[in-house]
């Protein structure tokens, strides 16, 4: 209804078109790039109109998941008019992170180990990192144990990552160097041919279970005892700076007590001792060595060179021995080693000679059997030229405990006489490395007279 101003009044319409064809203009997209998670902004979008210039108001997309390194996020909004016109606006947010840590490794560490042990507990302080985002650092031991565990002797390298949250890592190395203690080590050498060689060497005994090294102090007073290994070896770690004498004895010191005796088992004697690996002794085979450590010196080859004697005996058998008249009888020598020991070096056994018998057919070494005897001859050697002996070599070794026997046929001649006379079998001194000389020699008695 319209009315004029003289109060007619009528009836008027008016018809307004709206052009609904016409869509909307949207910004461009926006892109950028970001290092770190923490650098990441959320975008606000931008203000759009409609073609008639009424705001439109957007409708937000999900929000991406926060993306890792190397990944991007789209944030993303939708524009729509009252006529339909729909439009999408989005900003991409690239993630790269191309600076890399750097890694400050701590100093290397140095500590001398503690007497008695073989490790040293050691606190060691990480490597620091700075990166442009966020960093972590972590070491690894060379021997892959954990980083506060004792460190053993000698040197541990400590390899330290640092790692940003791209992935992006650098490395340094620390170390952790355990210094040792002096320490001496030795091996008692059962030395069969004794210094004969120059050397003491042979095989590792432990004095058949007897024996101990005492470490003794300058003023003679034991730092620590230890039994000889079965395989002859012994070592004491962690010494103090000093010079020490070493001794072998079959008894056990008690520490900050004086020395005890020195003594090796029965049968045993010392052959020698020396430092190194080299030929010679320390010039006196007395169970006792000398020798000086500090902690650049280390007595790794301290040796004590002892023998078990051997023992070696005889018996003489006459068969018979009653002789009436001429008579053919048997003669049989069986050396017998007693100590256990093989025998070293030649054995010699001499008969005296006696003008009322004689070997009736020499000295046969194919022979095996005396009568029903076995016997060695064919490892001895008859020597017939000495006018007082018989003289009966071999440089064959008898084994620990066991014997050697030789014999021979013989021809006893008593002519018109009777009366006892005695056969005796000797040892010669040193045979076959034997000490023990008063069971060295055997006699037979032997019956005689005229038929
Ligand atoms: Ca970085
Ligand atoms: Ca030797
Ligand atoms: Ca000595
Ligand atoms: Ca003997």
């Amino acid at each position: 209804m319209v009315t004029a101003p003289n109060g007619c009044s009528g009836t008027a319409t008016k018809t307004v078109t709206v052009d609904v064809s016409e869509d909307f203009q949207m910004p461009a997209d926006t892109e950028t790039t970001v290092a770190c998670v923490d650098e990441i902004v959320v975008p606000e979008p931008p203000v759009v109109n409609d073609a008639c210039g009424a705001e439109i108001i957007p409708v937000a997309s999900a929000e991406p998941e926060t993306a890792g390194c190397g990944e991007s996020m789209v944030y993303s909004w939708t524009y729509e008019d009252c006529a339909g016109h729909l439009h999408t606006w989005t900003h991409t947010i690239n993630l790269v992170d191309d600076e890399y840590p750097e890694i400050t490794c701590p100093n290397d560490i140095s500590v001398t180990v503690a007497t008695g042990v073989t490790s040293a507990t050691v606190t060691v302080v990480p490597a620091t990192a700075d990166d442009n985002c966020s960093v972590q650092v972590g070491g690894v031991r060379s021997d892959a144990l954990a980083l506060d565990a004792p460190y053993p002797v000698g040197v541990t390298t400590i390899t330290w990552t640092a790692t940003d949250w791209c992935g992006n890592a650098v490395t340094c190395t620390s170390t952790v160097t355990v210094k040792d203690r002096p320490h001496i080590a030795g091996t008692v050498y059962h030395d069969k041919d004794r210094l004969t060689d120059g050397m003491v060497d042979g095989t590792g005994t432990d004095g058949e279970g007897l024996l101990y090294v005492n470490l003794v102090d300058s003023e003679d007073l034991v730092v620590a005892s230890m039994k000889v290994n079965t395989d002859g070896t012994f070592g004491f770690q962690n010494l103090a700076d000093g010079t020490y004498t070493l001794q072998l004895t079959v008894h056990e010191g008690t520490a900050g007590t004086a020395m005890p005796a020195t003594a090796l088992p029965l049968n045993w004697i010392n052959t020698g001792e020396n430092q190194g690996s080299g030929p010679g002794s320390d010039g006196s085979p007395d169970g006792l060595l000398q020798v000086i450590v500090d902690l650049d010196n280390n007595a790794g080859a301290a040796n004590f060179g002892i023998v078990k004697e051997q023992d070696v005996t005889v018996s003489l058998t006459a068969t018979p021995n009653i002789m009436a008249g001429n008579t053919n009888f048997r003669l049989l020598v069986k050396i017998t080693e007693l100590n256990k020991v093989d025998t070293y070096g030649e054995i010699e056994v001499i008969i005296p000679r006696d003008t009322r018998w004689a070997l009736s057919s020499g000295f046969l070494t194919s022979m095996t059997m005396l009568g029903t005897t076995p016997v060695n001859n064919g490892d001895w050697t008859f020597d017939d030229t000495d006018p007082n002996f018989y003289v009966f070599t071999t440089d064959k070794v008898i084994p620990a405990g066991m014997f050697s026997a030789f014999g021979f046929d013989a021809i006893f001649t008593p002519g018109n006489t009777s009366g006892i006379s005695t056969i005796t079998a000797q040892i010669r001194s040193g045979s076959g490395g034997e000490n023990r000389v008063n069971n060295n020699a055997d006699s037979e008695k032997i019956d005689y007279f005229a038929k």
